[in-house]
């Protein structure tokens, strides 16, 4: 089955072209200057895409679907996540499976796997979060490459639960440097921010906004600093996960300049979202806000470093860390944020994203004058591709590349709210805010899942991707 979309300007991290594209069940197959061909005559369906964009589906690198977190699990289930990614104009997910303490990273991958199986309305990849670092799991992570999963979260947070020690952050980069894979890290000083919390409650400051306050910039740019230090001694590749502090920012731009294989991301809630006008609302609203790394305070300067940090490269990607958590009751999981009244430690830590993304970065990028329609697509989709082993069947439009393609509209006025998204929670992270430039037609492999206001996948549209190890090296 072939399908021409016609009449439309194709935009990549490259290029800006009027042409037209050619699908032939799922691979682009001919890219074309319109009025030079006669594909119409033999394509089955024709897609006018006159005055849109044409770009690659969005690659969200960082989600977070059914992840156990503080007593409960985020809300969206691979289904309604990856339904909802389909909606923002995200056609490829790399979520996270999870190892505990005590189990091997194998069983792990295989649980998460078992989770995703025909439960996916994009497609999908995983990193393997290594929560205990010991000899078999290093061993283990040789299996894992051969099944396509080529990266390895390690966290320097959350003492007791995901945390390594710097020693066993060592070792596992030296397993990656020799098998040319990826560590992902959340740089965070866990045991540091755990004093500055106990301390908060021992004082009685128990409000969500006690969540920003007790992880201060230094907690997150000591431990980044630190990540590049190991990572430069083990040789390895290594990538930071979700910053948030403008000194974060600068150590990071301080080792790429010095040549280092050091990449790193932020998500919109970074970008967008501020303690002052978010998390420390009255009440317990702030809790819609508590993530780790926190929003941080707009006074400091941290947005506009990251912006800036997008439009130099010093940052090369941005994800979600899609992780959400309901303010009311969930009708399966039952209390979520509201675990937390009284005790801010409690509040389940993250905010949801995933369909936000994709028009977010088009809007405050692309509209709002920062970032250019290429630099868009780089960091939405092509630059998680070169990084994590995906591109060119993803990440781009190109002859032989997956048809996964995104049309979208530059004119139109919205306004964001949790009346109109579908993800699985109550509430949006940018409820009221207006934005401009929507998502119209998505094609997942050649098939169209998103038509307008209809939803023409199924549950189980979405492949697990298996990925190649590293092959960009700055
Ligand atoms: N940060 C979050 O906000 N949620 C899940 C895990 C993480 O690191
Ligand atoms: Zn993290
Ligand atoms: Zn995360």
């Amino acid at each position: 089955m072939k399908t021409l979309i016609s009449g439309g300007i194709v935009i990549t991290a490259i290029d800006t072209v009027a042409a037209d594209v050619l699908v032939d069940d799922e691979i682009i197959i001919a890219i074309g200057a319109p009025g030079t061909h006669d594909w119409a005559d033999t394509a089955d369906n024709v897609i006018d895409a006159t005055g849109k964009y044409v770009v690659p589906g969005g690659i969200d690198p960082h989600t977070h679907m059914e992840l156990p977190f503080g007593g409960t699990y985020a809300s969206d289930t691979f289904e309604s996540g990856t339904r909802a990614a389909a909606w923002g104009g995200t056609t490829t997910i790399v979520d996270f499976a999870v190892q505990v303490k005590g189990e091997s990273l194998i069983a792990g991958f295989d649980t998460w796997m078992a989770k995703a199986e025909d439960n996916c309305a994009v497609d999908y990849g995983f990193h393997m979060i290594a929560g205990d670092i010991n000899p078999q799991s290093l061993a283990d992570m040789d299996v894992l490459i051969d099944r396509g999963c080529t990266s390895f979260k390690l966290f320097m947070a959350y003492p007791g639960v995901f945390y390594s020690d710097d020693g066993e952050i060592l070792r596992a980069m030296q397993k990656a440097a020799a098998t040319n894979s990826m560590i992902m890290m959340h740089a965070e000083n866990g045991m540091a921010i755990d004093v500055l919390r106990e301390q908060a409650l021992e004082r009685g400051e128990t409000d969500p906004v006690n969540h920003s306050l007790t992880r201060p910039a230094a907690t997150e740019s000591e431990a980044t600093h630190r990540a590049i230090v190991l990572a430069e001694l083990a040789g390895a590749h290594l990538y930071v996960v979700h910053m948030s502090a403008k000194e974060a920012v600068e150590e990071i731009a301080e080792a790429r300049d010095r040549g280092l294989p050091v990449f790193a991301e932020t998500c919109p809630q970074y970008l967008f979202l501020s303690v002052e006008d978010h998390v420390s609302q009255d009440g317990f609203e702030g809790a819609k806000y508590v993530c780790s790394t926190p929003i941080r305070k707009s006074e400091e300067g941290h947005q506009e470093a990251l912006w800036n940090g997008l439009a130099t490269n010093d940052l090369q990607v941005v994800s979600t860390d899609h992780c959400p958590f309901c303010m009311d009751d969930h009708p399966v999981l039952g209390t979520q944020k509201k675990l937390g009244v009284g005790d801010f430690t409690a509040i389940p830590n993250g905010l949801p994203g995933v369909e936000d993304r994709f028009q977010l970065i088009y809007h405050g990028g692309v509209a709002e004058g920062r970032i250019s329609l290429n630099r868009w697509i780089e960091l939405t989709s092509t630059a998680a591709a070169k990084l994590f082993g995906m591109y060119p069947k993803k990440g781009t439009i190109a002859v032989g590349s997956d048809a996964d393609i995104v049309i979208f509209d530059p004119d139109v006025d919205w306004t964001k709210s949790v009346t109109q998204h579908h993800m699985d929670v109550d509430y949006s992270a940018y409820e009221g805010k207006d934005v401009k430039g929507r998502v119209k037609t998505v094609m997942l492999r050649g098939k169209v899942i998103i038509d307008g206001d209809e939803y023409l996948g199924t549950k189980s549209d979405g492949q697990y991707l298996p990925r190649e190890t590293v092959s960009v090296h700055h």
